[in-house]
């Protein structure tokens, strides 16, 4: 009775390390016997949220739907990495909100712009620069930096394995 779940919120911007951590944590997790589950784009925005695109309105919605699924989640005991921008603080307070303070720990994965666009895994950053995409997070769109997140993630600093150690340091003490 009374057992809730964790939410794991890690936001940044694209191409930060976000769903990279995520993956990890999630096998260290299970190494240690505890089942979690992921929420990224690639199980949101072609299911649930296939009828949302980028427009602030629409990250808006993503976020919400997200939110609120994530607090379902806690509801059922589970532990949630969710891994979206999360570009504006108002949306990120209210699945704070929503799932509740104690549960929610905002993860801030940190890698500036011009980090970010070297790294460029996917080509997208390139795509943004020639216009070719449009409101972009980063070039033509806003990300609003965590003002005081459970944890920040450093990626320009630190490697997978030193970011996985501080987030497993933040939950299972
Ligand atoms: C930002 C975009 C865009 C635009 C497509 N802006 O690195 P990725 O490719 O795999 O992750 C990004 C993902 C962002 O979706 P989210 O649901 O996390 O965004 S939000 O929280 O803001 O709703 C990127 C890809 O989708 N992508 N177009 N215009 N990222």
């Amino acid at each position: 009775l009374g057992q809730k779940g964790l939410v794991l919120w890690f936001t940044g911007l694209s191409g930060s390390g976000k769903s990279t951590i995520a993956v990890e944590v999630e096998k260290e997790l299970f190494k240690r016997g505890k089942v979690s589950y992921r929420l990224d784009g690639d199980n949101l925005r072609f299911g649930l949220n296939k009828d949302l695109g980028f427009t602030a309105q629409d990250r808006e919605e993503n976020i919400r739907r997200i939110g609120e699924v994530a607090a379902l989640f806690a509801d059922a005991g589970l532990i949630t990495l969710a891994s979206f921008i999360s570009p504006y603080r108002a949306g990120r307070e209210a699945a704070r909100q929503a799932i509740g303070s104690e549960n929610f720990k905002e993860i801030y994965v940190k890698a500036d712009v011009e980090t970010c666009a070297e790294r460029d895994p996917k080509g997208l950053y390139a795509k943004a620069k020639k216009g070719e995409i449009e409101n972009f997070t980063g070039i033509s769109a806003p990300y609003e930096e965590p003002e005081n997140p459970e944890l920040i993630l450093d990626t320009q600093r630190l490697n997978l394995e030193e970011s996985v150690e501080l987030v497993l340091k933040l939950i299972l003490k």
